[in-house]
């Protein structure tokens, strides 16, 4: 396998993979916090074994800092908001807090949703099948903001950095699959919250290129993991 990369002692190290999703939660808060930090990518179709030695589930984001390791990026995310200063991303009133995590909670319950490649095998068939997507995104999220200019407030919190690869994503499937399924005239409030977004300079730091993700995509379908991701 390959070998690990000495760490330098006080050195941030994030274990990650370019097109993970979770991953990119964590990348959001490091750029949001503007926190310093090193990646080492990870090729996850052939992990090296001490990978399992970081994190037993073999999953990234991992993080690692002077023998202390976190992994699961909802809890690297909070890890990092607490552990770092800077103005935090999640709200002290408790309720308000409990309907932030709620909307969090509602993201992982739409693994089937978010999986890109599935998308793009054609898991989904038909252009009809394709259009289901938006009930979730518009329950969840279309509805989160009708209210607010952010999913939860009118400032950038973590639910939106928590949220934001998913939503990422399926706006890509338009350039992927030619299917807008969060179109602005089915949703108005994301696609004005798309375009914010994309102003932010962590969502800048962070975005998927398309025209790399579809060279990525095409290795991977043929077995092959790209050695820059
Ligand atoms: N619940 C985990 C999920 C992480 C995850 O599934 N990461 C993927 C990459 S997108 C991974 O490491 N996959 C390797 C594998 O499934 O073996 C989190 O939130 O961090």
């Amino acid at each position: 396998g390959s070998v690990l990369p000495p760490l330098e002692p006080g050195k941030l190290r994030l274990y990650s993979m370019l097109y993970c999703p979770f991953a990119q939660r964590t990348r959001l808060v490091l750029a949001h916090k503007r926190i310093p930090f090193e990646v080492v990518n990870i090729n996850l179709k052939c992990k090296p074994e001490w990978l399992f030695d970081k994190n037993p589930l073999g999953l990234v984001p991992i993080l690692e800092k002077d023998e202390r390791i976190v992994y699961e990026s909802a809890v690297c995310d909070e890890y990092l908001d607490a552990e770092y200063p800077g103005l935090s991303l999640l709200p002290k009133e408790p309720y308000v807090r409990a309907r932030m995590q709620m909307l969090m909670e509602s993201c992982g319950k739409m693994r089937k949703y978010t999986n890109l490649h599935g998308y793009c095998n054609g898991y989904f068939r038909s252009q009809e099948n394709y259009l289901l997507l938006r009930l979730p995104f518009h329950k969840f999220y279309e509805n989160a903001l009708k209210s607010s200019k952010y999913l939860a407030g009118d400032s950038l919190s973590m639910a939106d950095l928590h949220i934001w690869p998913f939503i990422e994503r399926i706006y890509l499937l338009k350039e992927l699959v030619g299917i807008e399924v969060l179109s602005p005239d089915a949703c108005p409030q994301l696609t004005q919250y798309t375009q914010r977004m994309f102003q932010e300079p962590c969502v800048k730091a962070t975005r998927i290129d398309v025209k790399k993700y579809i060279e990525y995509r095409n290795a991977y379908s043929k077995g092959v993991f790209p050695d820059d991701v």
